[in-house]
C-alpha cells in the first residue's frame, strides 16, 4: 500500500542498503528496453542471512537429516512461550545479539537484528549457538531472491502484441522452445478436469481482487513476510497477499531501482483465463489472454503466497509458507488451506548445491521438500540466472532448484538453446531423483510480455508489460503443466509427475544456431543437450498425454531408467547425492500427518485426490 511505502519512504536506514543486494540479483540490463538502468552487485557477490536459525533440544523428533521437528508452537502457545525464554537466555550465553523473535513451521526459532548480515556473519553466530548445551542445531537464515533478470517493468516497455507473449503461442508459430499450451488447451477441451491447488510463492500480487485476469482466480493466501521493512507494507505477517511494489531511491531515474512486480507476473502467467486469443493483431484491453490454466473454467487455481519483498526473501519465510501451502498447520500464519497446494512454484533462490552440511540451510530445504513430497506435492524451482548480468549462467542450478525432488527448471530462447543468463540443469539423473526440464523464459532481444504493473514505486495499473525474462518465469511454466497433469489424474505421485515431464518432453535440436554445446566453459547462449538443460524442452500436450497412464512410481523412490533423449553430453549440473530412501519419506510423511492433526487429516483421507499419498503416510510404503 502506498501509505506504508511513504512511511518507510528512502529514508529507511536499511532500505539503500538491501536494495543493494536485491537489484544484485535482478540488475540485468536490457538494453532494448531500459537503456538507462545500470547493473549494481551481481547476485553472487554477497551472500545474506537474516539472522539465525535455532532450534532447542525439546520436544522434537529426529529426523534422517538428524534435524529436529517439533510440534508446531501455535498448537501449543505455552510451550512456545517457554522457547521464547530459553532461547533468549541461550542466546545471552553465547553473546547472540538480536532485536526479533519469531517462531517457525518447524518449531524452531529465528533470530535476527532486523537487517541481513554477512552470511559469513551468520555462520559464526550459528556456530557459537551450537556449541550451547541447550541446542540442538542452529542454522544461517540465508536470503533467497528472485530469478529474473528484469529491471523496471515500466513504460515504455507496455505490450500489447503477441510477440512478447510467444510464450504462450504454438511452436508453429514461436518456435522450439515454448511448451506450446495452445496444443495442451486442445487436449483439454472437454474432458472433465480435477480441481487441483497450485501456490506460487513469490512477491505478492497487485489487483488481485480486482483485475479481471484474478477474480475468482485466486485462492485466499497469505502474506509470510516477517520483516516489515521488507514487505513494505506496514507490518509483518498478514493476510493481504498485495504487492505493494519493492523500490528503492533512485527510482524512477533508474528503472532498475524500481519495483519489480515480480509475483504479479508469475500469477497471471497461470490464472490468466483466456479472455482473448493469441492469434489476433493486438490487444489493448490490459488483459494478458489465455493464461496456462485457461482450460480449468470458472474456479480459484492459484494460491497466492507472499514470501518476499524489499531485498528477497528469508528462508524462515519461504519454508514457513512451502509447508503451509502444503496444507500443514505453522506458527504465526492461519489455518492452512484446505485441501492444500499439490504443487508449489518457487522462483526465489540462492547460490549452492542444496548439499550443505547439517549447519545450513540447505538441510532446512531438504526436510521441507521430503515433507512435501511425502504428501504427494510437486515443487518446482527456477534453476537460476548466473550471476544477474544476463550474459553467463552458472553451470550449474541455484538452490532450492538443486535440491533433490525439485523439478529444477531452466530458460530457453524461442529456438530451443539456452538462455544466456540460464544455470545449467543435468537431466540425466531422475534415477536420484535430480529432475529437470526447460522452456523458454525470454532473452536478450527476445524478451517477453506477461501483467505487470504501471506503477514505479506504489503500484499503478495491473497491465501488461514487457521486457521480462529469467528462469523464475520458467518455473511457473513447469509448475502448470505439473498442475495440468494432476487434474488430468489427481493419483499420479509427484515422482510419476517429475518423470513424465521430463520422458515427454521434446529433444534438443541438434543442428541450427550456435552451433557451440553448452558446457562448463560456454555458459551464455548455447545449444542444449539432457546433461545441461534439463532433459528436453518442456511439452505441455506431451505431458498431459503421458499423465492418461496409471502411477507408476510411489513417493519415496526415485524413478528408474533415467531418462533418455536424442542428445547427451555437456558439462553436468545439478546437487551433489544425498540420501533418498523410503525410510525417511516415510518418517516425514508421519510427522506430516502429525503436524496435519487429526482432524484435517480425516479429512485428508477421504479425498479422493490424494488417497494414493494417505496409503502411503499409513503405512509408509504401497
Ligand atoms: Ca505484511
Ligand atoms: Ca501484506
Amino acid at each position: 500500500m502506498s501509505t506504508s511505502v511513504d512511511s518507510l519512504g528512502s529514508k529507511h536506514p536499511l532500505r539503500s542498503w538491501r536494495r543493494a543486494v536485491w537489484w544484485g540479483c535482478v540488475a540485468a540490463l536490457m538494453a532494448t528496453n531500459h537503456a538507462s538502468a545500470a547493473p549494481t552487485l551481481p547476485e553472487g557477490a554477497a551472500p545474506q542471512a537474516m539472522g539465525v536459525i535455532v532450534k532447542l533440544k525439546d520436544g522434537r523428533v529426529t529426523t534422517a537429516d538428524g534435524r529436529g521437528m517439533a510440534r508446531p508452537s501455535s498448537l501449543n502457545p505455552e510451550g512456545s512461550q517457554r522457547r521464547r525464554l530459553q532461547v533468549a537466555q541461550v542466546a545471552q550465553r553465547q553473546r547472540v545479539s538480536y532485536l526479533v523473535q519469531k517462531d517457525t513451521a518447524f518449531g524452531a526459532q529465528v533470530l535476527h537484528r532486523g537487517e541481513p548480515v554477512a552470511l559469513t556473519d551468520a555462520e559464526a553466530e550459528a556456530a557459537r549457538l551450537r556449541q550451547d548445551p541447550d541446542v540442538e542445531w542452529a542454522v544461517p537464515n540465508e536470503i533467497m531472491r528472485p530469478a529474473t533478470t528484469t529491471t523496471g517493468q515500466t513504460a515504455p516497455s507496455v505490450d500489447y502484441t503477441y510477440t512478447g507473449r510467444f510464450w504462450m503461442r504454438s511452436r508453429a508459430a514461436a518456435g522450439a522452445g515454448v511448451a506450446d499450451f495452445p496444443a495442451a488447451w486442445t487436449f483439454l477441451a472437454g474432458r472433465s478436469l480435477n480441481p487441483v491447488v497450485t501456490a506460487v510463492l513469490d512477491s505478492g500480487v497487485t489487483e488481485a481482487t480486482t483485475h479481471p485476469d484474478f477474480v475468482g482466480r485466486l485462492f485466499t493466501g497469505h502474506d509470510f513476510v516477517t520483516d516489515p521493512a521488507v514487505g513494505n507494507d506496514g507490518g509483518g505477517r498478514d493476510a493481504d497477499v498485495s504487492d505493494p511494489g519493492d523500490w528503492e531511491t533512485g527510482c524512477p531515474g533508474d528503472l532498475s531501482k524500481c519495483s519489480s512486480w515480480h509475483g504479479t507476473s508469475i500469477t497471471s502467467m497461470l490464472a490468466a483465463p483466456g479472455s482473448s486469443t493469441t492469434t489476433g493483431s493486438l490487444n489493448s484491453s490490459q488483459q494478458m489472454g489465455p493464461g496456462i490454466f485457461a482450460s480449468i473454467d470458472g474456479q480459484p487455481v492459484v494460491l497466492p503466497i507472499r514470501v518476499g519483498g524489499t531485498g528477497g526473501a528469508s528462508s524462515s519465510d519461504i519454508i514457513d509458507a512451502m509447508y503451509w501451502a502444503a496444507g500443514l498447520s505453522v506458527a504465526n500464519a492461519p489455518p492452512p488451506p484446505n485441501p492444500g497446494a499439490r504443487v508449489i512454484s518457487l522462483s526465489y533462490g540462492s547460490l549452492g548445491n542444496c548439499q550443505g552440511g547439517s549447519n545450513t540451510v540447505d538441510a532446512l530445504y531438504r526436510n521441507a521438500i521430503a515433507t512435501l513430497r511425502s504428501l504427494g506435492v510437486v515443487v518446482v524451482a527456477s534453476a537460476g540466472n548466473g550471476d544477474g548480468s544476463g550474459t553467463l549462467g552458472y553451470s550449474s542450478p541455484s538452490k532450492p532448484a538443486s535440491c533433490q525432488g525439485v523439478i529444477a527448471s531452466t530458460g530457453l530462447r524461442a529456438n530451443a538453446s539456452k538462455a544466456a543468463y540460464a544455470n545449467l540443469v543435468n537431466g540425466s539423473r531422475a534415477s536420484q531423483c535430480y529432475f529437470g526440464v526447460a522452456v523458454a523464459s525470454g532473452d536478450s532481444g527476445q524478451s517477453m510480455s506477461m501483467l505487470g504493473n504501471s506503477g514505479t514505486t506504489s503500484p499503478g495499473t495491473t497491465n501488461l508489460q514487457g521486457g521480462i525474462e529469467g528462469t523464475s518465469f520458467a518455473a511457473p511454466q513447469v509448475a502448470g503443466v505439473a498442475a495440468l497433469m494432476l487434474a488430468v489424474n489427481p493419483a499420479l505421485s509427484s515422482v510419476d509427475v517429475a518423470y513424465r515431464i521430463m520422458q515427454s518432453a521434446s529433444a534438443f535440436p541438434t543442428s541450427g544456431s550456435p552451433t557451440n554445446l553448452c558446457s562448463a566453459s560456454s555458459l551464455g547462449n548455447c545449444r542444449c543437450t539432457s546433461g545441461t538443460c534439463g532433459a528436453g524442452v518442456l511439452d505441455a500436450a506431451a505431458a498431459l498425454n503421458a499423465a492418461l497412464s496409471s502411477p507408476l512410481f510411489a513417493e519415496g523412490v526415485c524413478p528408474a531408467p533415467d531418462v533418455t533423449t536424442s542428445s547427451s553430453g555437456g558439462s553436468s549440473g545439478g546437487g551433489g547425492g544425498g540420501a533418498s530412501d523410503a525410510g525417511m519419506l516415510a518418517l516425514l510423511a508421519s510427522i506430516a500427518a502429525w503436524m496435519l492433526g487429526a482432524a484435517w487429516w480425516a479429512r485428508l483421507r477421504r479425498n479422493q485426490a490424494i488417497r494414493a499419498t494417505a496409503q502411503i503416510i499409513k503405512t509408509g510404503k504401497r
